[in-house]
C-alpha cells in the first residue's frame, strides 16, 4: 500500500522548517509544484520548482484569492490512481497526479489576535488552502497530506528512501488534516458569529444547529482532578490576555485543580468591579472574600474569615498586588495567586516562594457561555453575571423590619454579590465588607445556615461574629427554619431572592425576629 512520492504540491504560509523538505526534494529529484512565495522560498533552497501558474495556465488573480483553485491542481489531487477510470481520465485531460500535498493555512487566528480590522481579517480567511487539504485528505487512497510542520522530517525521510507512506499512514494524516481544517473553520465561525449576528430582517434569535467552537491545545497537564485522570488545557484561539492565557510568573506549572480554583477565585473578585476585592478559594468555593480600601486590607479581611481553610488555597485580587499584601501572603501556604499585576517588589518577594504559582491576567473575565458535558451531550448556558434588576439594591423589596441604614445596606449588597461565588445551597454571613461565615454546597439550606454560623463563631477565637452581621442566601428559604438559625445567631438583616410558596411564613418569622429582610427577585444558583 506504500506509494512513493514522485510529485508533490507545496503551498505554505509559514515557511519554517521547509529546509529539510527542500533537501529531500533535491536528493530524490521530486517534481514540486508550488505557489508564489513558497515557490520562491524553495527555489532559493535549490529545488527545481514548477510554479502553480504554469500548471494551471492561469495567472494568480484577485490579489491572490485565486491561486490554486483550478482543475489542473484539483483533479491532480483528487484523482484516485487506484481507480483505472480516474487514471485514464486525467491522462486524457493532460493532468498529472500528486502523491503528496503540503499545506499550511493563512494565519486567521493570529490576524484576529493582532487586532487587525475586518477587511484585513477577511483576507486571511484561506479558501484555496483548505480546499487542497480537504481534497488530498479525501483522496488518502493515493495522496499523503501534510499540514503539520512537525511531520516534515518523516515526510523528508520517506521521500528520500522512496518508501512514501502506507495507506494506514495516509489515512491517519487525512484524519489529522480534516481536524485541522475543521478547527480552522470553527475559529472563523467564532469570529463571524460574534460580529455578524442575525439581523432583524431574518427574524428570531441567533442559534446555529450545531455547536461549533475551536479550542487550541495549550498544554497537557500532569494529570486531571486525580492522578489517574489524563487532562489537557485547551484555549480560545482568538483571545490572548484572558485567564486561560495567564502568564505564569513563578512557581510550578498549573495543575487541573489549580486552574479550576483559580478561575473560580478570579471570577469572584471581578463580581466586585467597582471595589478592590480579594478572594481566597479552596475547592472552588470561597473561604473568604472581602473588599477594602487597599488590596492588602481586602486580603487581610478575606483571610480572617477562615484562616484554617485558607491553608493551601488560591488567592485572587482584582487589582495590583502590593508589597504590603505580598508580605502577608508570604507567610501563608498558598497554591496559586492570580492578579492583573504585581508591584515589582511584591513580585520579587512572592517569587522567593518556589511552590507558589504566580499568575498575571491583564484583563477582567469576559462574559462567556458555559459548557458542561453530560453523558452523550453538552449543556451550554450563558454565564451567570449580575445583570438583573434584582441585583440592584434599589429594586429590592423590603418584606420585614425597617429599611436598612446605609452601612447595613452596603453589607447586604456585598453579601449578595459574594454569595454568587458560593456553591449551592449557599448561605453567606458578612460584616463590614467581608465574609465572616460561609455555608456552602449543602443539600439543604438548614445545614448551610448551621455551617455558616458555626464557621463564623468557632473560627473567631471566642468572638461572636454573627451578632449584628448580615446574611445572603443564593435562593429562597423554602421554610423559616434555615432563616431562624441565622436570626438566632444575631444576624440583623437578610437578603434572598424570595419566591417560595412559604414566603409569607418566612417573612413573618423575620418580622417576629425583629430583623430587616429584603427580597431581590433574582436567584444565583451555582452548582
Ligand atoms: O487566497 S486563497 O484562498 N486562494 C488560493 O487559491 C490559494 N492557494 C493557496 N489561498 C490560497 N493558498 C494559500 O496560500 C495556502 O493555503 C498557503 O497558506 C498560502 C501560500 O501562498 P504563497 O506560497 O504565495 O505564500
Amino acid at each position: 500500500t506504500s506509494r512513493p512520492i514522485k510529485r508533490a504540491l507545496v503551498s505554505v504560509f509559514h515557511k519554517e522548517g521547509l529546509e529539510v523538505l527542500a533537501q529531500a526534494f533535491v536528493k530524490a529529484n521530486t517534481e514540486v509544484v508550488s505557489t508564489g512565495s513558497t515557490a520562491k522560498f524553495l527555489a532559493n533552497l535549490g529545488v527545481n520548482v514548477t510554479p502553480a501558474e504554469e500548471v494551471t495556465g492561469f495567472p494568480e488573480c484577485l490579489e491572490g484569492r485565486v491561486k490554486t483553485l483550478h482543475p489542473h491542481i484539483h483533479a491532480g489531487i483528487l484523482a484516485d490512481m487506484t481507480n483505472p477510470d480516474h487514471a485514464s481520465q486525467i491522462k486524457q485531460l493532460g493532468i498529472k497526479p500528486f502523491d503528496a500535498v503540503v499545506v499550511n493555512l493563512y494565519p486567521f487566528a493570529d490576524t484576529v489576535r493582532s487586532g487587525a480590522n475586518e477587511a484585513e481579517t477577511i483576507e486571511k480567511i484561506d479558501i484555496g488552502g483548505p480546499t487542497m487539504v480537504r481534497a488530498a485528505a479525501k483522496n488518502a487512497a493515493t495522496v499523503a497530506i501534510i499540514t503539520d510542520p512537525d511531520d516534515y522530517s518523516i515526510l523528508a525521510d520517506r521521500i528520500i528512501t522512496g518508501e512514501g507512506f502506507t495507506l494506514s499512514e495516509r489515512r491517519y494524516l487525512a484524519a489529522k488534516a480534516f481536524a485541522h481544517t475543521a478547527a480552522y473553520d470553527a475559529t472563523i465561525i467564532e469570529w463571524a458569529s460574534q460580529r455578524w449576528t442575525k439581523p432583524q430582517s431574518l427574524g428570531g434569535k441567533d442559534s446555529f444547529d450545531t455547536y461549533t467552537r475551536a479550542w487550541d491545545k495549550a498544554q497537557t497537564l500532569r494529570y486531571g482532578e486525580n492522578s489517574h485522570q489524563n487532562a489537557t488545557l485547551y484555549i480560545d484561539p482568538l483571545t490572548h490576555d484572558d485567564f486561560a492565557h495567564a502568564e505564569l510568573l513563578g512557581g510550578k506549572p498549573m495543575s487541573y485543580n489549580n486552574y479550576v480554583d483559580a478561575d473560580s477565585a478570579w471570577r469572584s473578585v471581578w463580581d466586585f468591579k467597582n471595589d478592590i476585592a480579594v478572594a481566597v478559594v479552596k475547592h472552588s468555593n470561597p473561604c473568604g472574600l472581602a473588599i477594602g480600601t487597599t488590596v492588602a486590607e481586602a486580603h487581610k479581611k478575606a483571610h480572617a474569615c477562615d484562616p484554617m481553610s485558607a491553608y493551601g488555597g488560591v488567592i485572587a485580587a482584582n487589582t495590583t498586588v502590593s508589597l504590603e499584601m505580598a508580605e502577608t501572603v508570604k507567610h501563608i501556604f498558598t497554591e496559586v495567586i492570580v492578579a492583573p499585576d504585581y508591584e515589582p517588589e511584591a513580585l520579587k518577594l512572592l517569587q522567593t516562594k518556589k511552590n507558589l504559582r504566580i499568575l498575571k491576567v491583564p484583563t477582567a473575565p469576559v462574559t462567556h457561555e458555559q459548557i458542561r458535558a453530560i453523558d452523550g451531550g453538552l449543556l451550554v448556558q450563558d454565564m451567570d453575571v449580575f445583570q438583573s434588576s434584582g441585583d440592584d439594591s434599589h429594586n429590592w423589596t423590603l418584606v420585614a423590619g425597617e429599611a436598612a441604614d446605609e452601612a447595613t445596606l452596603k453589607d447586604l449588597e456585598f453579601a449578595w454579590r459574594a454569595v454568587r461565588s458560593v456553591k449551592s445551597n449557599a448561605i453567606l454571613i458578612a460584616h463590614d465588607g467581608a465574609t465572616v461565615g460561609i455555608g456552602m454546597g449543602q443539600v439543604n439550606r438548614v445545614d448551610s445556615s448551621h455551617l455558616a454560623v458555626d464557621r463564623a463563631n468557632t473560627l473567631a477565637d471566642g468572638a461572636n461574629r454573627t451578632r449584628g452581621a448580615v446574611a445572603a442566601s443564593d435562593a429562597f428559604f423554602p421554610f423559616a427554619d434555615g432563616m431562624k438559625i441565622l436570626t438566632d445567631a444575631g444576624v440583623k438583616a437578610i437578603v434572598h431572592p424570595g419566591g417560595s410558596i412559604r414566603d409569607e411564613e418566612v417573612f413573618a418569622a423575620a418580622q417576629e425576629a425583629g430583623i430587616t429582610m429584603y427580597v431581590t427577585g433574582t436567584r444565583h444558583f451555582f452548582h
